[in-house]
């Protein structure tokens, strides 16, 4: 196992990953900008090095910021949470450069995924169900004319590089179809450097499941069933739930076995998520991989019982998955995460300040993954997650039922943020049934307005 890890992330998630070091018994280095001097990931690690001004631009993303405290730190090992780094192929290469593990996939396969047509390519070529598109990149506005008259309409356009919707467009008919390839390239061009574009079969109503993977270094890999996560706004996600009340047993050891040969096949190393999107008709279509621990992983440990951060420290150790984890994976139970975000009620800017009042829930069934205090203050300059409230049940009415008590007990005074929204989501008809997509939010907002009643708690 490894001696030292340095983590390369704040907030939530770097106290996550300092958490597992330390029931691992192993060293931790966290790093931090001026902003986040004071902050817990800075106080529980065993060293703290600051790394840069408050922007992260020039602290958590600057690689030889980071790789130079690795060294001073003298650390075996390097783990980027999710955002950041944690994607960065460059990064990774930039670790094995200097002789330090990076607790992820091989760069390679970081690089692979990150390039959306060449991820589906892959994935087509193994064998998981792709959506009618391109093969590859598409070279002209004719060449997408001619996939879209294959393909058929409605088509969405997609940014190689993209990720959280950027560089997409919706395209309905030949006509619409020149303007919307231009903006969608110049978009993607802007957003990522490369505008480079693909299309697909687009799907009206989609929900958004993914399944969780493990894959240890000699070639064995685990699938720990999936997650829901049709409830977002603007491709932020906002709840997150497991299991998928659309995937029965069928299908979704269907998929594992799908993913278990694939992931083979592309050599994948470490944790992943595989984005699937199911359709009408309740089939699950491949759109992109996550080379990641994600924020939502604490709904697929309530239900499975497995550390997910522990196994990836244990697997970047070199450590085989039958002696991580149970085979098969049973799951029990349900669960359910709230994003809590520091956001202005209505027009979802962030809110950044002090905070003059703050109580946590617990109890039974309830988990915090929060690097938030009272009096503690957060910065304008990250991420607007301040906690994660994490429910679980024996079924999902009682993972509801705890999530509606804990959201009532989660005291944050001093700035605004999500918990009232997420109360009134869970008090939603149609949301206590099970009945959502990916547009969900669209028609709650639009309900609200309907009744007058956005602002009214
Ligand atoms: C789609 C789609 C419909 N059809 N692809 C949005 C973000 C990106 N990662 C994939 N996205 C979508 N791809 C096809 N072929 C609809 C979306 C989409 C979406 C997907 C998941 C969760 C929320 C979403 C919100 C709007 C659009």
């Amino acid at each position: 196992m490894f001696r030292k890890v340095l983590v390369a992330n704040r907030g939530e998630i770097a106290l996550r990953v300092i958490s597992a070091c330390k029931e691992l018994g192993i060293r931790t280095v966290a790093v931090y900008s001026e902003a986040d001097r004071n902050s817990l990931h800075v106080r529980f690690a065993d060293e703290a090095i600051c790394i840069g001004p408050s922007r992260a631009s020039e602290s958590y993303l600057n690689v030889p910021a980071v790789i130079s405290a690795a060294e001073i730190a003298d650390v075996d090992a390097i783990h980027p949470g999710y955002g950041l780094l944690s994607e960065n192929a460059n990064f990774a290469e930039v670790c094995r450069a200097s002789n330090i593990k990076f607790i992820g996939p091989p760069p390679e396969v970081t690089r692979l995924m990150g390039e959306k047509d060449r991820a589906r390519q892959a994935m087509r070529r193994a064998k998981v169900p792709i959506l009618p598109g391109s093969d590859g990149i598409l070279q002209s506005e004719g060449e997408a004319m001619e996939w879209a008259r294959t393909v058929g309409y409605p088509i969405i356009l997609k940014a190689a590089a993209g990720g959280g919707g950027r560089g997409m467009r919706i395209v309905r008919s030949n006509d619409e179809l020149p303007a919307l390839f231009q903006a969608a390239h110049t978009e993607a061009a802007n957003a990522f450097g490369n505008g480079d574009l693909y299309l697909e079969k687009f799907i009206e109503r989609p929900r958004h499941i993914e399944f969780q993977v493990l894959a240890d270094e000699h070639g064995n890999i685990l699938s720990l069933g999936e997650r829901e996560c049709s409830i977002q706004r603007r491709h932020q996600k906002l709840i997150e739930e497991a299991p998928s009340l659309q995937v029965n047993t069928k299908l979704r050891e269907e998929i594992g076995k799908t993913l278990r040969r694939s992931l083979a096949n592309i050599g994948y190393q470490n944790a992943g998520t595989v984005e699937f999107l199911m359709d009408e008709d309740g089939s699950l279509h491949f759109i992109e991989m996550n080379t990641r621990i994600q924020v939502e992983h604490p709904v697929t440990e309530f239900i499975t019982g497995v550390d997910l951060v522990k196994a990836q420290l244990r697997i970047a150790a070199g450590e085989k998955l039958s002696s991580i984890i149970p085979d098969p994976i049973v799951l029990r139970g349900h669960s359910i995460e709230c994003r809590i975000n520091a956001e202005h009620p209505e027009k979802f800017t962030p809110s950044a300040g002090k905070i003059t009042a703050y109580n946590l829930p617990g109890g039974n069934g309830v988990r915090v993954d929060t690097a938030q205090y009272a009096e503690g203050v957060v910065p304008p300059y990250y991420d607007s997650l301040i906690a994660k409230l994490i429910t679980y049940g024996k079924d999902r009415p009682e993972a509801m039922a705890r999530m509606s008590r804990a959201l009532e007990m989660f005291v944050v005074e001093g700035i605004h943020t999500s918990i009232p929204l997420h109360r009134r989501i869970l008090q939603d008809e149609d949301f206590k049934a099970g009945r959502f997509d990916t547009k969900f939010m669209e028609r709650f907002f639009e309900r609200e307005k309907e009744r007058g009643q956005a602002a009214s708690q």
